[in-house]
């Protein structure tokens, strides 16, 4: 059985999505963020950094949100949520799977972190941050734009593990407020919300 730890609406809806999608039976655990759970020694033993997603299955424990759907797509190959190992198509899932956590992550948290997040949580906020964030994820989301200009997915006609990733991004950026400047991207995160598995994991 497989235990998902997660508190939405944060990153741990990435996990959640993909154990949707593969229709995965999981027991979900609730750590309740604001009153600080996270920090606990019981989660702390499953997260060390005490944040979520966290994933325990009977073989292991792991966290970081875009292993944890990745791990999951290459256990259900038959679900084909990634392109075959060792092709050109999967290196361009490899690619935007690390875009998601590495290039879309840090300028959306920093924006959020500096206009949206209640300040006894981190701190003041910075105006100069908040612009640096929004302007950061502009290059970003042009990039993504101009992939997805004449595609539908990430990759092309299928949907894979990829839009899974960028496209919690993608809810983000909705929930921050960034993502109207950007109508093909706003278009593609529309499309994935018609996903049953989507719909299951954020309005559930
Ligand atoms: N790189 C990690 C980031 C996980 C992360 O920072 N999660 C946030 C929510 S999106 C969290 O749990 N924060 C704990 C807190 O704010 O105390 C991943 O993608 O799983």
């Amino acid at each position: 059985m497989k235990e998902l730890y997660e508190w939405p609406p944060t990153r741990s809806q990435r996990a959640k999505w993909i154990l949707e999608e593969l229709e995965i039976d999981y027991t979900s655990h609730l750590i309740n963020m604001p009153d600080g759970e996270q920090h606990s020694d019981v989660y702390q033993a499953i997260h060390p950094l005490g944040v979520v997603p966290a994933l325990k299955t009977d073989d292991y424990t792991i966290f970081e949100s875009v292993a944890i759907v990745m791990q999951l797509i290459d256990e259900h190959p038959e679900k084909k949520l990634a392109p075959a190992i060792g092709t050109s198509e999967r290196a361009y899932y490899y690619q935007w799977c690390v875009f998601a956590c590495a290039e879309l992550d840090p300028p959306i948290m920093m924006y959020f972190d500096n206009t949206m997040r209640p300040p006894e949580q981190k701190g003041a906020h910075d105006a100069d941050l908040a612009e640096r964030g929004r302007l950061d994820f502009r290059d970003r989301a042009n990039i993504l734009s101009n992939v997805l200009q004449h595609r539908d997915y990430m990759l092309g006609s299928q949907f894979s593990g990829a839009d899974v990733l960028i496209g919690h991004s993608c809810f983000m950026a909705s929930y921050i407020g960034l993502i109207g400047d950007y109508p093909v991207l706003e278009t593609y995160y529309k499309r994935l919300q018609q996903r049953p598995a989507h719909q299951r994991a954020y309005n559930s």
